[in-house]
């Protein structure tokens, strides 16, 4: 209980309401925690306004500010094992993916504080000597940051970290189903000295006790990562009071191989790109657009690396992958999957829960490769976010009409966060990839990401971009100074006699 943080204190919600967080490997308990109404975000949105306006971390600092996010980083480190068994626990994830996730959040810490002093502004040429002009950056003001439970932590880390550097307060709003990373965060920061009411965090559902943080006029910006039709309620409804907005909605991602391309690797990847963390990625590489030419062999041996894949818990050292979140995130899978097999797809291999016994209290599905799809159906486009592969081909007479019956397949989506390709010829990559409208392209791999590069969508993968150096500007106004250092009348207009004019007249 009292896992509310407003103004540095931790807090029971004002109605008293608790929500169960159960580990989707095994349904047990693992935490009850107070679940916030409107009323408690409106308390934590005052607390993150009253420190934004009055200057207590904006007006720290970029030195400062800096050097604090190097310490958070220093502390979530010490606290690793106690952050990855959380993360694991909440979200059913191995234990050794929840501690590289914990390393990677810490290089998003490490990065946002380099950054904090860098790129402060610049000076303007005008031509005129009697001016001094400069642009200059400034805190966008109070951050709405609303995280998803797939990566809990590091997708929060993605927001908090420039969000904190830039010099902002902000109202942190994790998902329902994963909080518990979130909960040590705020005591980590203020370990790390960042005061009162600069970080707050609400649980809770998202209409309850996220919607009115995308309401509220004292709100200025809100980042959100999810789903689309959360992202596109959220956009609408800050249109009221004109915030910043940025989204990331995930996607539906081409993995596209050539018949030239390392057939190995690109195998070994193709199952890693789409089975990762049972599918739940959002740059997943859920879709496999191959030559038709090498398609049934690939496919074949992909068939059979899918099905060897060992599912199990967090703490199971043989498991390779986890459980889906939850029971209902499991039933839409199936619903998913059945729709695609009414459209016409054929079923290569899972496509239903395991049989092994020790699994059945976990929400577990099999990895699932539908053969035979094409673009005209919906299981090709909408994104399942489970372990599922489709299958199309493409083909040509020509190199020209190869690469352009790939590139058209690949993007041919609603969608533009990520895609793939593998080809030995380095000339057919670089023409395929400046074809594909994604906001990340990976040639001959899957899946690495810095935080030093931008992260983000093309299309209704939303926009903005994270990490990077434009993953501060999300948090950053831009303000241009003019200073006048020899101020002297101009005379556009006739305007009034001058003084001693008048003065003479008078006398
Ligand atoms: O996400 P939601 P859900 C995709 C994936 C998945 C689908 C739905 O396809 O199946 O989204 O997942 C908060 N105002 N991704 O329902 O609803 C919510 O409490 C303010 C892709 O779990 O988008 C949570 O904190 N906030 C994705 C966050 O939004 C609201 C990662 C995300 O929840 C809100 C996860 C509202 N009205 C799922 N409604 C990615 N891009 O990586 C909900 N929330």
């Amino acid at each position: 209980m009292a896992e509310l943080f407003i103004e540095g204190q931790w807090c029971d919600a004002i109605e008293g309401a608790t929500r169960e967080i159960r580990c989707p490997a095994d349904g047990s308990l693992v935490a009850a925690v107070s679940e916030a109404t409107s009323k408690d975000t409106d308390l934590a949105i005052a607390s993150a306004r009253a420190a934004f306006d009055d200057g207590r971390w904006s007006g720290v600092s970029s030195l400062e500010r800096g050097a604090t996010l190097h310490r958070v980083a220093a502390l979530l480190e010490r606290d690793k094992a106690t952050y990855a068994r959380a993360e694991s626990l909440d979200t059913g994830k191995r234990l050794v993916e929840s501690e590289y996730d914990i390393d990677d959040v810490v290089g998003v810490f490490r990065h946002f504080a380099s950054l904090a002093t860098a790129e402060s502004g610049r000076v303007v040429d005008t031509g005129r000597a009697d001016v001094v002009s400069r642009v200059v950056h400034e805190p966008v003001g109070v951050c709405a940051l609303i995280s998803p439970w797939n990566y809990p932590l590091l997708q929060t880390s993605w927001k908090v970290a420039p969000a904190l550097a830039a010099g902002n307060t902000f109202i942190l709003k994790p998902s329902e189903l994963s909080p518990s990373t979130s909960v040590l965060l705020m005591d980590t920061l203020t370990e790390a000295g960042v005061p009162a009411g600069v970080a707050n965090l609400v649980l809770g559902a998202g209409p309850a006790a996220g919607a009115p943080l995308t309401e509220h006029t004292d709100v200025d910006l809100v980042s959100f990562t999810g789903g689309l039709a959360t992202g596109r309620v959220i956009m609408a409804t800050a249109a009221a009071t004109v915030k910043k907005v940025a989204l990331e909605l995930g996607g539906k991602n081409p993995n596209i191989v050539f018949a030239d391309a390392d057939l190995e690797t690109a195998l070994d990847f193709a199952l890693t790109a789409v089975f990762l963390h049972s599918g739940q990625v959002c740059s997943a590489g859920a879709r496999l657009v191959i030559e038709e030419s090498i398609a049934d062999e690939f496919v074949a041996r992909l068939v059979d690396g899918a099905k060897a894949i060992r599912l199990g818990g967090p703490f199971d050292d043989d498991a390779e992958t986890g459980p889906l979140i939850s029971s209902a995130h499991r039933d839409k899978v199936e619903a998913y999957v059945a729709a695609g097999l009414a459209e016409g797809a054929e079923l290569l291999c899972g496509g239903a829960r395991p049989d092994d016994p020790t699994l059945a209290d976990g929400y577990y599905y099999l990895p699932t490769i539908l053969g035979g799809c094409h673009r005209g159906m919906s299981v090709v486009h909408d994104e399942s976010f489970g372990p599922v592969l489709t299958i199309e081909t493409f083909t040509g007479d020509t190199d020209a009409e190869l690469e352009a019956a790939a590139v058209e397949i690949a993007n041919d989506s609603i969608f533009g966060l990520a895609g793939a390709v593998w080809t030995s010829n380095a000339g057919r990559a670089e023409r395929v990839t400046a074809q594909l409208r994604m906001g990340t392209v990976w040639i001959n791999d899957y899946h690495p990401y810095v935080p030093q590069a931008e992260w983000g969508g093309y299309k209704q993968s939303g926009f903005g971009r994270e990490l990077g150096l434009a993953g501060l500007d999300e948090y950053r106004e831009t303000k241009h100074v003019w200073h006048n250092i020899a101020p002297a009348p101009q005379r556009w207009f006739s305007g009034p006699a001058d003084s001693a004019a008048t003065q003479d007249g008078a006398s």
